[in-house]
């Protein structure tokens, strides 16, 4: 008898499986749309926050930019304290901490063997320090990933603007990444003020951005070292600045922009850059790089304008809220400790995160879609409530607009309506609008145009039971892998 009932389900559950697999292989997955995220950028995606640390002989000089003359000798944190500064980041959500490990300034946080104009010279453990072995060491600790900022310009240098700059930039590129361990991302910043002291020159020094790094070479010499590390710069090749250092990333946003129409160095593309391109060649998304602070220094009399927990939250809004990665500066003081200030700033940031997305109204929620892909269930629209990144609502290739409803269960107050799209296979979305269901009909909420990783959309508080949303233009057919309503 037992034997008979176990061969009986034997024979159900093969049945069974036999459909499923009659189903998947007649149900073809929507063909992308390129370009594509790597794995690395998806990553990116994935991480929302990261964290920037701005430290150097400004922190003691009061300077934004140091020229270049600052003795070694002024740079004398006293209470440096790595793992507080990993431990608050770790504490309040931020995945990845890049350094300045050397600013335009030139001084080095390390014991670099090509130049004097480092932490070996300063009082900083009589000379025996090494900064960036120490950030990333406690990176590991901490589990927080790695990243290098190497300013190009460099104002001490006597050589800047000559080839042999260049392989001194490099030779410093080596160092950093053959000593310290995987870096995740690598900041490649293209500001320059022309002006400096190279080395006691005390003149103005004009380069061709487009040329004189040689950027292709520099990057060939990096991926040999380390062949996963992302780049970012003005224009990529991993990641592109989003046009703007106050935290606004586009309301419109593409991961996609067309590499001839940047370059590093290249002026008068932040609006582009802001945007990105819709029909744009490569996956170049936009990092959103703010201070906490109004400087990127740490200065004493900004210590009544740090950047308050709900404008840290409208920053997430308008970065990871608009399909970017924010990188919140955070800069030590002249102790070598991140401030009291901006450590209460992040846990009430952080707090303010938790208790806005605390419960998502729309788990595991009913969804009733106008149509979905095949009439297939691997495509049907209870993917966007299921919690797995990995499903997706889909249209059928031939449509490009589409629309699904969210069935609260219960009339609830909703202020948010959080939407992602399937990146792996392309960005797609170019408009959609969010619907209410109020006194017996569908109520307009909100609109807006692309969605990308992650899209946030605040809306003015609404009583109701059933959330739409009506994707109304897309480059293909729409993809949706989540949508969360709080
Ligand atoms: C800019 C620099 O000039 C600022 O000092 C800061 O490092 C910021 C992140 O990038 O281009």
């Amino acid at each position: 008898m037992l034997n008979r009932f176990k061969s009986i389900s034997t024979l159900v559950l093969l049945v069974a499986a036999t459909s499923v697999m009659a189903q998947v292989k007649n149900t073809k997955a929507p063909a992308p749309v390129l370009p594509l995220p790597s794995t690395a950028q998806m990553q990116w995606h994935e991480m929302e926050l990261n964290a920037f640390v701005h430290f150097t002989t400004n922190t003691f000089t009061g300077l934004e930019w140091g020229y270049g003359d600052e003795k070694e000798t002024v740079f004398n944190p006293t209470q440096v304290n790595v793992d507080q500064w990993a431990s608050t980041l770790k504490a309040t959500g931020f995945k990845t901490l890049i350094l300045t490990c050397k600013h335009h300034d030139g001084f080095c946080l390390w014991p670099s063997k090509y130049t004097e104009h480092s932490i070996k010279n300063s009082p900083y453990k009589n000379g025996k320090g090494d900064l960036v072995k120490e950030v990333s060491d406690a990176c590991k600790k901490f589990g927080l990933k790695f990243g290098v900022y190497l300013s190009p310009w460099d104002r001490n240098r006597a050589d800047y603007g000559q080839a042999s700059y260049v392989t001194y930039y490099r030779n410093q590129l080596k160092e950093l990444f053959t000593n310290y361990g995987p870096v995740f991302e690598m900041w490649f910043d293209g500001a320059n003020g022309g002006d400096g002291f190279y080395g006691g020159a005390r003149e103005k020094r004009k380069i061709d951005g487009a040329n004189y790094y040689d950027w292709p070479t520099t990057l060939k010499l990096v991926r040999t070292m380390q062949p996963k590390v992302l780049f970012f710069s003005d224009a990529g090749p991993g990641v592109r600045w989003v046009g703007n250092e106050r935290g606004l990333a586009g309301k419109t946003n593409w991961n996609t922009i067309s590499t001839d129409t940047i370059y590093a160095g290249k002026g008068g593309i932040e609006n582009l850059l802001n945007t990105g391109a819709p029909d744009g060649d490569k996956w170049i998304p936009a990092e959103v790089d703010v201070s906490i602070r109004p400087g990127w220094f740490y200065h004493k009399e900004e210590d009544s304008l740090v950047k308050t927990p709900q404008q840290l939250f409208d920053i997430y809004l308008s970065s990871v809220g608009r399909g970017s990665t924010l990188l919140l500066n955070i800069p030590p003081d002249k102790r070598g400790l991140f401030h009291e200030k901006d450590v209460q700033s992040l846990q009430g940031f952080r707090k303010l995160l938790n208790k806005t997305f605390a419960k998502n109204l729309a788990a595991r929620a009913k969804v009733r879609a106008d149509s979905y892909r095949g009439k297939q269930a691997v495509f049907a629209a209870s993917n966007v409530t299921d919690g797995n990144k990995e499903t997706y609502w889909a249209t059928d290739d031939d449509a490009v607009t589409g629309s699904f409803e969210i069935d609260l269960g219960k009339t609830v107050a909703v202020n948010y309506v959080m939407v992602q799209e399937y990146i792996k296979l392309g960005q797609r979305v170019k408009a959609f609008e969010v619907s209410a269901w109020k006194n017996g009909g569908w109520e307009k909420v909100a609109d807006a145009t692309t969605i990308g990783y992650k899209r946030i959309l605040k809306i003015d508080p609404v009583q109701t039971n059933k959330i739409k949303i009506s994707i109304t233009d897309s480059k293909a057919c729409p993809l949706i892998s989540n949508v969360a309503v709080y």
